[in-house]
């Protein structure tokens, strides 16, 4: 298995089966067919039956249900774990994030990056998918990981949600229970070499309800402090050699 695309569901039925035909359209259009979308699902509706129907009729889509656990971070933490790729990615499930980026991202992995970060603050990227009071919020997230974090300073939209790395940057890496944006501990704390960012244009949402909520918000900051302060799980017990690079690839804008 290359690719196992992580996609976190929370009552988000109507956007799940949309979400696999685009991503499939996508794959075949590029060439790919060595890939399983993995959904990590805590739905408290008719979310978990659409899924396994889908995992039923397509190979590709694996779906694992937690009854009575909630949390973006944790569900992510959980997919990398089961993911069976060399290549992990990262999507929300509410067709915010353009699956065209799969494809794009991977062409990226294939030359070499170890981390691809798709922006919105790229040229030719844009944060239009979201009202003005949550860009506010938005940057002031982003503001407040790079006054804090070092590692999460040169780049440009950690928070965005969408990502892919190399599964062994994941090695040895114990995530913080309480992690919300597992792509800031990720830069924080894993090791990586080349990282890619590459613009993408975030959408609006148009089916299903945000889950986004204030306790999010908190549990972000009180990620962000405890990462700044060194708390958490512990370092893995294996040095890392590699040296962060940064590069911005503005050669393709993906927005459909
Ligand atoms: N498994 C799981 N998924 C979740 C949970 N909360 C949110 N999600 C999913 O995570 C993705 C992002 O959630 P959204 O509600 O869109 O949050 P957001 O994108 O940060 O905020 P909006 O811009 O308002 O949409 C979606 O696919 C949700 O279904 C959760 O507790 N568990
Ligand atoms: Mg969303």
């Amino acid at each position: 298995m290359t690719l196992t695309l992580v996609v976190p569901t929370f009552n988000e039925g109507e956007n799940a089966a949309l979400l696999v035909s685009a991503v499939c359209r996508e794959m075949q259009k590029a060439g790919r067919r060595d890939y399983e979308i993995l959904f990590i699902d805590d739905s408290t509706d008719s979310t978990p039956r659409l899924l396994e129907a889908l995992a039923r009729e397509n190979p590709v889509v694996r779906f694992l249900h937690r009854s009575g656990e909630r949390g973006l971070g944790s569900a992510i933490v959980r997919g990398m774990a089961e993911a069976r790729g060399s290549v992990v990615a990262v999507m929300d499930g509410d067709l915010q994030h353009p699956p065209s980026l799969i494809p794009s991202m991977m062409e990226r992995i294939d030359r070499g990056a170890d981390l691809v970060i798709p922006s919105r603050f790229l040229p030719g990227g844009s944060d239009g998918g979201l009202t003005l009071p949550r860009k506010l919020v938005s940057l002031v997230a982003r503001l407040l990981a790079r006054i804090l974090l070092s590692r999460v300073r040169p780049a440009s939209d950690p928070t965005g949600g969408v990502f892919m790395l190399r599964r062994e940057i994941l090695e040895g890496l114990r995530f913080d229970a309480g992690s919300w944006k597992i792509l800031i501990e990720i830069l924080v704390r894993g090791c990586y070499g080349r990282v890619v960012e590459i613009p993408y244009r975030f959408r609006a949402r148009d089916l299903g309800t945000s889950k986004m909520s204030a306790r999010a918000q908190v549990d972000y900051i009180l990620h962000l402090f405890r990462l700044f302060a060194g708390l958490g799980p512990g370092e893995s017990t294996t040095p890392c050699r590699k040296i962060p690079v940064f590069e911005r690839d503005l050669s393709v804008v993906r927005d459909s």
